[in-house]
Order: C-alpha cells, then structure tokens, then sequence
C-alpha cells in the first residue's frame, strides 16, 4: 500500500529533514488549512447552507460582496487570530489590516488572503478558492502597521491557494518547490497528492477574457492576434484557449498542464494597473508559477519584484510556461523603446 503522506506530516518531515519550515510558520499553514475545510464545507452546501446570493454590501474596491465572500473572509480571520502565530492579516474583503487583538499573543507573521476568489462563480456552481500570502513581519519594528505588508513578493515565506471544485485541492509553497493536497472528505485531511508541480516551459493554451480585446494595449492585441492565426501563422502552431474567471481556477489548470494566463491592463480604467491585486492575488500565484518553473510578469517586470505602495493595488498579470511569458513582456518591452 502506498504510504498516505497528510498535511501535518508533510510539514512535520519538511522540518526535520531540511529546516526551512519554523514552527510559527508550520502552525500558520495548518490553520490556514482548516479554515479552507471549513470554507469548502460552506461552499459544498450551497443552496441548502443559504450561503449563495449578495451580501447586499460593497468591498472596498467597491464590488459587490456575496455572502461566501463574507463567510470565507470570517473563517479565516476566526482560525488565525487565537494561535499567537500572527501580528496582522489583510484581506480582499477589507479595508485596513486587521491586527490580532491584544488578548491573544502576537506572532511574527503577517498573513493576506484573498478569501474567496472568483466570486462571480460562487452562484453558478464553477470552481473558486481561497488565495493566501505569508510574509514575515519587518525586524525591529514595533507592533504592527499597513507598511509593514509593503513587501516585495520575492520576500514571502509561503503562499498558496485551496481550489473549491471537483475536488478540494491545496497548493503550498515556502520556496522550495510546489506541492498539492486532495482533501479526504471521510478523513477530513489534506493528502499528498502532487510532490514536484512542474509547469512545461511550452505551452499551446492561453487565458484571457477575450471580451475585452478592443480595450488591449497593441503588444497585448499581437500576441493574441499570432496566437489565432494557429499552424499557417507566425507561431506556427493551433493555440487552445480556456477562461474559467476564477483565478484560482486558471492558475490550478496551468500548474496541471501548462499554459499562459493574462489579466492585462486595458483601456476601460487608463488609470489602474489591471483588475488583480498585487499582495493577495497576484504575489503568492507569482511565487507559486516561479517556483513550479514557470514566470510571472507585469507585462513588463518580475512581479515578485514589484514594490507594493498600498495593500489594494492593482498590477497587470501574465504568469504560466516559462517562454510564452518571455515572449509576451518582450513584445511589451519592444514595444515601449
Ligand atoms: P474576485 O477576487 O472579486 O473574484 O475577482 C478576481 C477574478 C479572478 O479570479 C478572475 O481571473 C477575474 O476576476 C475574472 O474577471 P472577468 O470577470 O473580467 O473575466
Ligand atoms: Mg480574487
């Protein structure tokens, strides 16, 4: 019989063998962990838990809240505050940070989530999840502040995301690779699945929403245009394409098989970056692509590298197989001299 590795025991291994997983850090992930079960109990139900539908309030990006988002958002804050391995978390659904409050002990991490992403899915039954990043709070400063989640994305300690579809799968990485859990619903654990996620460096899928083409920067409107002219066109090859409108969804799809997924700033708002946010979205599935093999950019730049200026911000995302991302921030950076 096939030895069954759990989560607890993967991390547990991971710190004897190689040490790179300290304890708070260790007890961070279980309880992130946890909290994805509970959140993937809520989703499962469904109709029959009352959790579909608006909340009837707006974030603070000014999108309308469905009360999964607000549940998630709930579950996550209840699991992590009480452990003492947190100073602070921020969220998708917040406006500021959410310091531990002082009756619990305060821990050296710092913790942001996108609590339910792909919310415009939650009611009709397609693929969402729970995105998270985890960085360390800055050396000597005191308490806890919003500039403190101010880091670049090359600095986390560990991110990941649990995808709510046919299965429930969770995806971690501290820096050393990608690994994948299917949870056992009888056992109620999360089970080794997937010990070296590797990304192919080709690909002939790409993911974008193709609706919004007319408002695409030129760059963005060629590699598009090339990618449909299939085998008689510069590529040279028949392209495939898929758009859950999950990101969770899409990145899950690409760490399985590959592929290029682009949410590009575009014409409708000239004045924001892109639709996805930096520290909860884009960062840990950046760091997640990196680590699996493949690349993430702005269009332009490492994202990882990106220096964040306001917890909400917004970035341009193109992440997945290794050369089209090469090929699609070359035709941006050409296109810039
Ligand atoms: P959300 O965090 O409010 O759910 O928004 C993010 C989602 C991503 O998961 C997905 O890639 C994108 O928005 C879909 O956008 P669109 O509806 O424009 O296709
Ligand atoms: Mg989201």
């Amino acid at each position: 019989m096939t030895r069954r590795i759990s989560l607890t025991q993967y991390l547990i291994e991971q710190q004897r063998q190689h040490g790179h997983i300290p304890q708070e850090l260790r007890l961070l992930i279980e309880v992130v962990a946890r909290a994805c079960k509970r959140i993937a109990i809520s989703v499962n139900k469904g109709a029959l838990g009352e959790v579909l539908g608006t909340a009837g309030s707006e974030n603070v990006q000014g999108e309308v809240q469905k009360k999964l988002d607000i549940i998630a958002n709930e579950v996550l804050i209840e699991a992590n505050e009480w452990g003492g391995h947190l100073a602070a978390m921020a969220s998708e659904e917040m406006e500021g940070i959410y310091v531990v409050p002082n009756r619990f002990p305060q821990g050296e991490y710092l913790l942001m989530f996108d609590p339910l992403d792909g919310s415009s899915n939650i009611d009709v039954n397609v693929s969402i999840g729970t995105i998270f990043s985890v960085l360390k709070k800055p050396e000597g400063s005191a308490g806890v502040c919003e500039a403190d989640f101010l880091q670049p994305g090359h600095q986390q300690a560990a991110a990941g995301y649990c995808v709510y579809g046919p299965q429930t799968t969770l995806v971690l990485t501290v820096g050393d690779g990608v690994v994948m859990f299917t949870l056992d619903r009888e056992q109620g654990s999360f089970v080794l699945t997937e010990d070296e996620v590797k990304i192919p460096e080709d690909t002939k899928e790409f993911a974008i929403n193709m609706s919004n083409m007319r408002h695409w920067d030129a760059p963005m409107k060629r590699y598009i245009d090339e990618c449909l002219e299939g085998s008689t066109g510069v590529r040279g090859k028949d392209f495939n394409m898929r758009w859950i409108a999950s990101m969770v969804a899409d990145v899950h799809r690409i760490l399985t098989r590959g592929g290029v997924f682009m949410y590009p700033w575009d014409k409708r708002e000239p004045n924001k970056a892109g639709k996805l946010r930096l520290m909860y979205e884009a960062n840990p599935m950046a760091f997640l692509v990196e680590q699996a093999g493949g690349a993430a950019t702005n269009t332009r730049q490492r994202i990882l590298d990106l220096q964040p200026s306001q917890l909400h911000e917004r970035v341009s995302v193109v992440l997945g197989s290794k050369n089209e991302v090469e090929q699609i921030t070359r035709y941006h950076l050409e296109a810039g001299k």
